[in-house]
């Protein structure tokens, strides 16, 4: 099947059933090189986040489990990760032509971590957790976790020489890999359950602190290519809005919650600033900072042109418009509520949704967002301006 970057993929199907448009297609493919296949050309990918990018760590944790209909797009059954399919991580690997990357938590199905690893948990935040968080995996540990992770691997090759050559990278990988890093949604995010909107705001810089420290440590360690999300508009996710939107002066014209977008505004053009920095300070790095802020906007104020019918309401949820979202059953939990026992079940087609459960992104949506990060625009530095609009089409 033919996936066709910019646009979802059956935007575009009567055009590619025409032969001619193939036969384009494939000139195109063999004899343009890709500009992106060059600037994305990685030996190894080290991954760090939260549920953006998890693609296991905290359910093999144990400390959370996701049922069916989890995974039921793309992996059949519930892969680890909070979504219906693949995340953002996994279509931006797909174009580099890298594997999915396996959780750093995962000792079965025979895990291979020569091209990477994957840190990210879901729940997990800049600032160190406390006894209430979701996840212990803060960013610190999850930088923790990777030099355990960088010692004990490279002590394997040395002691045991050509036996893990297959499963673990060499050492040179730790310079040449990208370090993906998408987190910050739940500090801030969190902070509106105990702080006013002005301690909300006056948090950001201690937050970007702790993150600069971290960036530093992976420096350290050997890293020098980073690529760093911002935070989307998380006064849009269902969660927010059921909880901070019920007065709804406090919601804007796209039915998002105004405190909350405002506060991931703030949090983006500082950790901007700190992406700029870093890479003033320590000239021998290449950091990308990707406004993943503008891209899920763009999508969810102008989401019929797009492909999409359903800009906030969620697919996997119950109570019906707008939201379909209560937050005492989660997609794929069974209760008791108000005395009857309830199921949450998907929507029937969950690429008319962007929102899956509330707080996590649809499959479909995932992909525009990758889609848009790869046209190279929304990067700074931004891609090559010869950016072909057709990527890796496979069939
Ligand atoms: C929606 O699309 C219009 C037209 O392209 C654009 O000007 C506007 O910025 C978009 N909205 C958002 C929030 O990106
Ligand atoms: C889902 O599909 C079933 C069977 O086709 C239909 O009865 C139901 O109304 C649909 N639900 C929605 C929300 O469209
Ligand atoms: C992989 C990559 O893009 N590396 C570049 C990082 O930046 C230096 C300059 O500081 C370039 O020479 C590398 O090609």
């Amino acid at each position: 099947m033919a996936r066709l970057f910019l646009f979802k993929s059956n935007a575009m199907a009567p055009i590619v059933k025409n032969l001619s448009n193939v036969l384009f297609i494939f000139i195109f493919i063999f004899f343009l090189p890709s500009s992106l296949s060059i600037i994305l050309k990685y030996p190894a990918i080290i991954n760090l986040g939260d549920s953006n990018s998890d693609t296991g760590n905290l359910i093999s944790a144990g400390i959370e489990n996701v049922n069916p209909p989890y995974g039921q797009t793309y992996f059949k059954l519930p892969s680890g990760r909070y979504c219906d399919g693949r995340l953002i991580v996994d279509f931006l690997l797909d174009a580099m032509e890298m594997p999915f990357l396996n959780p750093y938590l995962d000792s079965l199905g025979l895990p291979n971590f020569k091209k990477g690893c994957n840190f990210a948990a879901a729940g997990s935040t800049i600032l160190p957790a406390n006894p209430t968080s979701v996840s212990p995996f803060s960013f610190n540990l999850q930088i923790s976790q990777f030099i355990r992770f960088k010692s004990r691997a490279l002590e394997l090759l040395a002691k045991t020489g050509k036996k893990y050559e297959k499963y673990l990278p060499p050492v040179d990988y730790y310079s040449k890999g990208l370090y993906m890093i998408d987190i910050g949604q739940n500090d801030i995010a969190g902070a509106f359950y105990s702080k006013t909107f002005d301690q909300v705001l006056a948090s950001i810089p201690s937050i970007l602190e702790t993150f600069e420290a971290g960036l530093k440590r992976l420096y350290e360690e050997g890293g020098r290519n980073f690529w760093i999300h911002n935070t989307g508009p998380l006064g849009c996710l269902a969660q927010n809005i059921a909880k901070f939107g019920t007065d709804p002066t406090k919601l804007d014209e796209f039915g998002c919650v105004s405190a909350h977008n405002q506060a991931a505004r703030l949090f983006n053009l500082q950790l901007h600033a700190l992406s700029n920095k870093f890479q003033a300070q320590f000239p021998d790095t290449n950091v990308t900072y990707v406004d993943i802020f503008s891209i899920k906007s763009n999508l969810i104020a102008n989401y019929s042109r797009f492909g999409f019918e359903n800009p906030i309401m969620v697919c996997c949820g119950v109570g019906g418009a707008p939201l379909n979202y209560d937050s005492r059953i989660l997609c794929g939990q069974t209760k008791v509520l108000d005395g009857t026992s309830v199921t949450t079940r998907a929507c029937n087609d969950s690429s008319e949704y962007i929102n899956w459960d509330g707080i996590h992104y649809t499959e479909a949506a995932n992909q525009f967002v990758s889609n848009q990060i790869l046209t190279g625009k929304y990067c700074d530095p931004p891609f090559s301006d010869q950016m072909p609009y057709l990527l890796n089409l496979k069939f």
